[in-house]
């Protein structure tokens, strides 16, 4: 099962001719974007560098527990997806959003279908367009979506599905990888049970493709709105084009993260899971003059209506920090956070003297799991 769909009506999904614009028009104008410093998150950035998180390190574990702590962030090395693989991945990405707008609208997501080609989902929230294309598609329906914009199924289509398939085959093996490293980190004893949460993770990966093309006044607009994940966690492939930025506090600054790597972004009902010890990140991305950019946001979370609890381990002697949500009722949550301003996150969240009538977290896990 895929993502529950967070869309009612989507104004922003009408086309943009992004290759005739000469100027910003005042639809994707965003006022304020300069309001914080940008600092570079590259190796040598002492305490900006964003973590470094190598599978192939017998303290993986250690690594991956210190950035879920202190970033909600890190670049993956020792995945073993070869980079021949992301570079095919972002050729026949190209070859989809170079398609005339005609074709890809006949893709263009419909209200209240969380697939398609057209902004995320979540920019129906945002007050103003964002200076890209996306395509959202799921493993499962990725043929059938891409039919729709290739009827003859030629080799384009073919071309483009394998590719993508492939992806998703080699990416299922590095959240294995990771869920085992985010587990003992956690640790969650049970490797049955984190096999389990793999398995039905699996089932619920959507994908969502950023195309970002050249912009003419880059500094007027964005590629994609700030914002944090709503799921468990998300990989982000990206080309190598600098874009994506994370928003860090004390001081308040955008930290620039070194494009081409792999990305893995803790998501808000992972923070959730792990009573707050994992923070999920801020983020945004920015748009530039010369180049295009592509990112593909690999996002896992549970099932639509799993309940999502802080688990026993994470809150040890402690009170959970979190009432019991599901992906879909978060999602309402988030909505009306984005409309009055507030924190979803915050609003779910449990005061010392509060009971979360859902249950304790041990009953959870096993929901989670089973
Ligand atoms: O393109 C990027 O770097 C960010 C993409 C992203 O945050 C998303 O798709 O959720």
């Amino acid at each position: 099962m895929s993502a529950p769909s967070q869309l009612s009506k989507d104004p922003h999904n009408d086309y943009f001719d992004f290759g005739a614009a000469r100027q910003v028009p005042e639809t994707h104008t965003w006022e304020g974007l300069y309001e914080h410093p940008l600092v570079d998150g590259g190796v040598g950035a002492a305490e900006d560098a964003v973590p470094v998180v190598d599978l192939r390190d017998p303290h993986a574990a250690e690594a991956v527990a210190r950035a879920s702590e202190q970033w909600g962030t890190f670049l993956l090395e020792g995945h073993g997806i070869p980079s021949e693989l992301l570079a095919r991945v972002e050729a026949r990405i190209a070859s989809v959003f170079a398609l005339p707008a005609s074709e890809k609208m006949r893709a263009a997501r419909q209200d209240g279908q969380s697939h398609g080609y057209g902004l995320p989902p979540i920019a129906s929230y945002f007050p103003k367009t964002t200076w890209s294309e996306g395509y959202t598609l799921s493993p499962a329906n990725l043929r059938a979506e891409l039919r729709k914009i290739w009827p003859d199924a030629g080799g384009d289509y073919r071309h483009f599905c394998d590719v993508m398939e492939e992806f998703h085959r080699q990416m299922l093996a590095v959240v294995d990888k990771l869920t085992v490293l985010f587990l003992a980190a956690l640790g969650v004893a049970s490797v049955e049970a984190g096999r389990k949460i793999v398995e039905t993770m699996s089932e619920t990966v959507t994908m969502h493709i950023n195309w970002y093309p050249k912009c003419p006044d880059p500094k007027r607009t964005l590629g994609l709105a700030i914002h944090t994940d709503s799921g468990f966690f998300t990989f982000l492939m990206q080309s190598h084009v600098s874009g994506l930025q994370l928003f860090r506090h004390e001081p308040d600054r955008w930290v620039g993260v070194p494009p081409g790597a792999l990305i893995v972004n803790i998501g808000d009902l992972f923070q959730i899971l792990t009573n707050g010890r994992f923070r999920s990140t801020y983020h945004r991305a920015v748009v530039n003059r010369e180049s295009t950019r592509v990112s593909v946001a690999y996002h896992l979370g549970p099932p639509a209506d799993a309940k999502v609890a802080p688990l026993r381990e994470a809150v040890g002697g402690g009170k959970p920090a979190y009432r019991t949500v599901t992906w879909r009722e978060y999602f309402l949550v988030r909505k009306e956070a984005f409309t009055t301003g507030g924190s979803a996150l915050q609003m779910v969240s449990l005061s010392p003297g509060d009971h979360d009538d859902d249950g304790d977290g041990a009953d959870q896990i096993s929901e989670i799991s089973s």
